[in-house]
């Protein structure tokens, strides 16, 4: 006789950072790469149209590269490159962290709510991104603050890993530190290439849309989500079945999760 597949329990949430915990895209990162340029003395300017182009590429340093392919690719020939992609990039993490602690970043709707919930229900906390790790953690203690900064059992960030997003190397290195297996995690991403990621290394995903992503292919997304919502303001469900919940619960979760992984 033919056994049903045993769905795994919930155990853990994997959470993209930009466009997922915030919506970092188009006046924090997009600007902190304008003003590094601007130091820098180059013209290179990325207004709000060209960057929702350039973020097809993820990860900064590649995102710049890509850039240099498109608009000046007599750049690409200069010996030194990499040290100049490295220097400009440096210059942009240091604006682009001055930004977040200058307050200008909030988590988006029903972020923090939902990471309250699932700490007190025991679930565990990853993050999955591409961005630089500096970014990461200056974002989570401006909103979140320094002691629930100790919640993520691991944050797999920037370089960790070699090929960015949608490459699903970033999943599987946080999967390896949290000793889980892939169907036992919920995965949160806003982006097509993150929910590739995701999907790749063998995780659920929902994904959040944000203005920048929201006409993107989420076809394997186990829910499209216009947010996590709050009670009082309850997201909009933009494929899949969310099963009467109106707003990211633990209880939400885990309906969502055991969809996923059954079927
Ligand atoms: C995020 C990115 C990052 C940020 C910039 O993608 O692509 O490159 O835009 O960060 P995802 P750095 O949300 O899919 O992880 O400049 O620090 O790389
Ligand atoms: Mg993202």
């Amino acid at each position: 006789m033919a056994e049903a597949a045993q769905a795994l329990e919930l155990r853990a949430l994997i959470f993209d950072v930009d466009g997922t915990l915030a919506d970092t895209e188009r006046d924090g990162h997009r600007v902190a790469f304008n003003r590094a340029f601007a130091e820098a003395g180059l013209d290179w300017v990325w207004d709000e149209a060209l960057y929702g182009e350039l973020l097809a590429v993820t990860g900064g340093k590649e995102r710049i590269r890509h850039y240099l392919d498109r608009f000046h690719p007599a750049e690409l020939q200069r010996p030194d490159l990499p040290e100049r992609i490295a220097a400009l990039h440096r210059a942009k993490t240091r604006h682009y962290v001055e930004h977040v602690r200058r307050g200008g970043v909030p988590l988006r709707p029903g972020v923090a709510r939902l990471l309250t919930e699932a700490r007190a229900a025991g679930l565990k906390f990853a993050i999955a991104t591409t961005t630089t790790p500096e970014n990461v953690v200056v974002l989570l203690e401006h909103t979140l603050g320094a002691q629930r900064l100790r919640w993520f059992d691991c944050i797999g960030a920037g370089d960790a890993v070699a090929a960015k997003k949608p490459a699903p190397d970033i999943y599987r290195w946080v999967l390896e530190r949290l000793a889980l297996p892939p169907q036992a995690c919920l995965a949160f991403e806003d982006s097509a290439n993150g929910l590739a990621a995701a999907r790749c290394a063998g995780v659920p995903a929902i994904v959040t849309v944000n203005p920048y992503t929201a006409d993107q292919d989420f076809a394997g997304a186990a829910l499209v989500l216009s947010d996590l919502g709050e009670p009082q303001r309850p997201f909009r469900c933009l494929a899949g079945d969310a099963a009467g919940h109106a707003w990211a619960s633990v209880a939400a979760l885990r309906r969502w999760h055991a969809q996923a992984t059954t079927g």
